[in-house]
């Protein structure tokens, strides 16, 4: 399929590259660096020989979550946001641009998400799990009352909130000791992250702000496939702890999310996520550099899916969540 849009494509700035070293084996991390630092040639011709028109890019995991000292945190968000910008500007036809977000700083978040909105032409903001700050041992998740004000302002700006895995800290990670292979993106990505997003549905958060829209990769991170086990233990049990939402989980991943089809190039787990949200909150994304876009691009145009549903997720959902039509050319 041609022309399609991606949006888990990933890059790096010469103050975060060395974040992703951890991340492959020693041999592939000249490979890995070549491809982060590359916003141009190397990845336009990645994207032109797999039919990828469009890549809304974002900073690498965990970037700016990672960062201890808060100060640094909106130095660095703002650094990477004004350099992305820069790049952007040279191909808006081919990339659009996610912002990193100090989220150490709610208020700061939330200023510098307007910012790249409104300043930079950003189409949201991506952001890497919960974040650290040095002043506590407690680390910020999103559901958490100091956001509210953060979460109003989303709702405002009308933008998605892309919410992307991390590890969890080594200190919180007992559970893979001796298991280093179950961290990253085999498995503890996808745990952390869907844990965090069902912390964000269970605080009431989307039934405050109901317009809210959370992106999750990975095809929803497995929550698909557990949303019903988790509203039915809920309806099961009638007592108390209950989550502080006025409606079923269910009801707000059908609702309040998109799912990406990053790294999770396998038909029989899309065809579950479409039956439980539906192919208008599927979108293609090919995980770059992480995972190579001919994987990506030569599974989806061959998965056995129908034209229409190829047609919405590899290209017209994005086009309208992220109301792309000034970009591109043509149809839109
Ligand atoms: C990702 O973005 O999904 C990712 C990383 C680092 C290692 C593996 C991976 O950021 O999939
Ligand atoms: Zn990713």
């Amino acid at each position: 399929m041609l022309g399609k849009i991606a949006l888990e494509e990933h890059f790096a700035t010469d103050e975060t590259i060395d974040q992703a070293s951890q991340a492959v084996p020693a041999a592939h991390w000249p490979e890995l660096r070549d491809r982060l630092a590359d916003l141009h040639e190397g990845r336009l011709r990645q994207m032109d020989e797999n039919g990828i028109e469009l890549a809304i890019l974002s900073l690498i995991t965990p970037g700016v979550q990672g960062i201890t000292d808060t100060a640094l945190a909106i130095d660095v968000a703002r650094r990477a946001n004004d350099f992305l910008a820069e790049q952007v500007a040279k191909r808006p036809d081919r990339f659009q641009g996610f912002a990193a977000l100090p989220m150490q700083d709610p208020d700061e978040a939330a200023r510098e998400l307007e910012r790249c909105v409104h300043a930079l032409g950003f189409r949201g903001a991506m952001v890497n799990g919960f974040s650290e700050t040095g002043s506590t041992s407690a680390l910020l998740y999103y559901d958490l009352e100091q956001y509210l004000p953060f979460w109003a302002t989303v709702q405002d700006l009308g933008v998605p909130f892309y919410l992307h895995p991390r590890n969890p800290l080594p200190q919180h990670a007992k559970i893979y000791d001796g298991h280093p292979w179950l961290l990253g993106p085999t498995w503890a990505f996808g745990q952390e992250t869907a844990v965090h997003a069902l912390r964000l549905m269970g605080s009431g958060l989307f039934d405050r702000y109901p317009a809210l829209q959370i992106i999750l990769g990975h095809l929803g991170e497995g929550l698909p496939f557990s949303l019903w086990r988790i509203d039915n233990r809920l309806a099961w049990l009638k007592e108390p702890p209950q989550h502080r939402g006025r409606q079923k989980i269910a009801h707000y991943v059908q609702n309040n999310f998109h799912l990406t089809t990053s790294g999770q190039l396998h038909t029989p787990s899309l065809v579950q996520a479409m039956l439980e949200i539906g192919s208008d909150r599927i979108l293609f994304s090919t995980d770059w550099p992480f995972e190579n876009m001919n994987h990506a691009a030569d599974w989806f145009d061959s998965a056995g899916i129908s034209e229409l549903d190829r047609a919405k997720i590899g290209r017209r959902n994005a086009i309208t969540l992220f109301k792309l039509k000034d970009v591109l050319g043509g149809d839109g």
